[in-house]
């Protein structure tokens, strides 16, 4: 039978996930949130009128006319015949408003070495940049292509696009050639900016030599620009330019000017789990004003006293909206780190914490099951207690380890906010805000205010409470995505045709007694067990929530008797040892959270998962590997040699 016929996740859900658990925002926090509970009403009021408002935390260089222009839907307009410029409203305002000393980054390089970069120097540095890149031939509306390690210069490329109105078109560094070559051509890049490597894992990390092979195959190419950070030796060739040259001896001069509201700010491909990579357009106006409400709102941002980090890698969305645009329209300080959290130590976390006194800490479920795994000790070394807000973004986050981010991390007194959204929707979207909502362990919680977000079932109808469907979102929102890179058609197709009116997200949901949403993972993922839905998050949860698990990760692989059968990956913590005692228990634990249609056929323990470089379990190719399949696409694994480790083992366990 087909695999995944036709997902209904509504009909079984209902009955699970049972988390009753409850969290007041601090009194403290509440009493001075930047957002209270009003702004649900005035959005609810007048919800285009409640972004008119949002947009107003800009610098516009002339008004719109319309706030929303929706009259070819789906292709929304935001702020039609306004006028800005994305990296003045990121840099040169603070810089005017007088807060040029205030600190934007604090970096710190995986071998030790530091920079401290104001807002007056980071300025600076994109004012040269954008000269720089205009003396390239770089015009508005060009593509170009930045292929960098997590270093400052990352950000300066893409404000001093931003500047000068050039697309960019961030792709992960260390992604292959295939991945890269591929997405310099959909986007006909004229302009890629690189370096010669980055540290990872405590070794120099290469760069150079995949994009040297890429440029080789993109014939849209004139120029590669290459910032030294290794000091490695690299090849050279006729296209190559270094940033310290054409930077460093470029202007300091540069009057930023406005673009329509409408200018395509960025590219950003999703990786997708079978078909070419999409290209998710967003444009200027629309897309700041959420970046920046959403992360004034979520994150409770004080500027003046804040150190916020967000862990993530630019090449991710999160990258963009809460490293750069976000937190730099707002003026941030913020913390941005080169490396790996395990090196040369695995409290190297913690470790920055405590050295910057970082208030907001942003990062993703896999990074804290990982820590979960490492134990408590670790963080129960360093001095935590600058810490008031905690974030969590990039897939559903299980209650154990909400429980463990805030306990142990948190250490019982910072909000944890779990924050649901996609490359498309370009800002977070259903998340609690930390001086209002009163938190649910493993829960997204409720749309901010000026979403819509809904759960439907099959036929596009809203679920009562305590019933399970398709994540939607009704209404048009500032930062949502224009199309799909040269291919319109594939939006539609993708987003808009399974609900009519309705934007489809692709993950499945729940909305529990008190009308909280939980996320339920890809519905591409959902399992069909004997005619049961049954979605991998709540295995994996129920997995988790064993003392002995650390991260787990399930797929439904091709089953005689029941269509699909649930095979599990886990990770144990600490030192526990794995052992058939184990693996049974484990299955009887499923059993017993979940009811016995849920009970695994097998459970592998395993040393890793395959993830993305965004921390995503991809758990088609754990389906290949439990139908002894070959393995479909690997370009985008975070580490290749993951799979082969897995395949061993259950060819052994067989
Ligand atoms: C920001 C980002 C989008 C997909 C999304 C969903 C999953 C992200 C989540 C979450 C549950 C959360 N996802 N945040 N699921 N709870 N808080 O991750 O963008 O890389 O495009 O991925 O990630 O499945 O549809 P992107």
């Amino acid at each position: 039978m087909a695999v995944n016929d036709s997902p209904k996740p509504q009909e079984t859900l209902a009955n699970l996930l049972t988390e009753t658990r409850h969290f007041a925002p601090p009194a403290e926090l509440a009493a001075h949130a930047n957002v209270t509970a009003d702004a649900y009403r005035e959005a609810a009021d007048d919800r285009l009128a409640f972004w008119a408002a949002q947009a107003q935390r800009l610098d516009w260089a002339a008004p719109w006319d319309r706030v929303l222009d929706w009259d070819n839907p789906p292709f929304a307009k935001w702020f039609t015949g306004g006028r800005l410029n994305v990296a003045y409203n990121c840099l040169d305002r603070h810089v005017l408003a007088g807060h040029g000393d205030r600190v934007a980054i604090h970096w710190e390089g995986e071998p030790g070495d530091t920079r401290t970069i104001t807002y007056a120097e980071l300025l600076t540095e994109v004012k040269k940049a954008a000269n720089a890149l205009t003396a390239l031939g770089v015009r508005a509306g060009d593509r170009v292509a930045i292929y960098m390690p997590m270093i400052p210069e990352a950000a300066m490329a893409m404000l001093a696009c931003a500047r000068i109105g050039a697309t960019h078109s961030v792709v992960f560094g260390g992604f292959s050639v295939d991945a890269l070559s591929g997405r310099i051509n959909d986007a006909e890049a004229k302009l890629v900016i690189t370096a010669d490597g980055g540290f990872r894992r405590g070794k120099a990390n290469a760069l150079k030599p995949t994009v040297d092979e890429s440029v080789a195959l993109c014939p849209s190419v004139e120029k590669v620009v290459v910032v030294r950070r290794t000091s490695e030796d690299v090849a050279w060739t006729d296209k190559d330019v270094w940033w310290h040259d054409v930077v460093g001896g470029a202007s300091e001069e540069h009057e930023a000017e406005a673009f329509d509201s409408e200018h395509p700010l960025f590219i950003l491909y999703t990786s997708g789990t079978t078909a070419k990579p999409k290209g998710i357009l967003h444009t200027s106006g629309g897309y700041l004003t959420q970046v920046s409400y959403t992360h004034h709102a979520v994150f409770d941002l004080k500027p003046e006293t804040d150190v916020y980090w967000c862990g993530a890698d630019i090449g991710w969305v999160t990258g963009h909206s809460y490293i750069v645009y976000g937190p730099m329209s707002n003026g941030a300080t913020q913390l941005m780190y080169e490396g790996t959290p395990d090196t040369p130590h695995r409290g190297r976390y913690w470790e920055l914490i405590e050295k910057y006194k970082v208030t907001i800490l942003y990062t993703a479920p896999t990074a804290i099951r990982t820590f979960m795994k490492w134990g408590d000790d670790i963080p129960a070394r360093f001095d935590l207690s600058s810490l008031r807000i905690l974030g969590s973004v990039g897939e559903p986050i299980n209650p154990e380890a909400w429980m463990w981010y805030r306990e142990t991390i948190g250490g019982g007194r910072c909000p944890v906010v779990d924050t649901w959204w996609q490359t498309e929707t370009g800002g977070i979207m259903i998340s609690p805000l930390p001086g209002v909502t009163s938190t649910t362990p493993g829960s997204a919680q409720h749309a901010l205010p000026g979403i819509s977000a809904d759960v439907v079932d099959d036929e596009g109808n809203s679920v009562p409470n305590g019933g399970g469907g398709y994540l939607v979102l009704r209404d048009p929102w500032p930062s949502m995505l224009r199309t799909v890179w040269g291919d319109d058609q594939r939006f539609l197709d993708t987003y808009w045709s399974k609900f009519k009116g309705m934007y489809f997200a692709g993950d499945g949901a729940k909305r529990d007694d008190e009308g909280n949403i939980w996320l339920l993972g890809r519905v591409d993922d959902v399992m069909l067990v004997s005619g049961h839905n049954i979605s991998t998050t709540e295995v994996e949860s129920a997995l988790v929530s064993h003392p002995s698990v650390a991260e787990a990760a399930v797929v439904g692989a091709t089953d005689p008797v029941t269509g699909q059968a649930i095979v599990a990956f886990t990770i144990l913590r600490g030192e526990t040892e794995g052992g058939d005692e184990l693996v049974s228990e484990l299955r009887n634990h499923v059993a017993k959270t979940l009811g016995p249609i849920a009970k695994p056929r097998q459970i592998m323990v395993v040393p890793e998962l395959p993830k993305t470089r965004s921390g995503k379990i991809m758990r088609r190719l754990l389906r290949d590997v439990a139908e002894n399949r070959s393995l479909g696409d690997v370009t985008t694994l975070q580490d290749s040699t993951v799979m082969q480790l897995i395949s061993d083992g259950m060819a052994k366990s067989k």
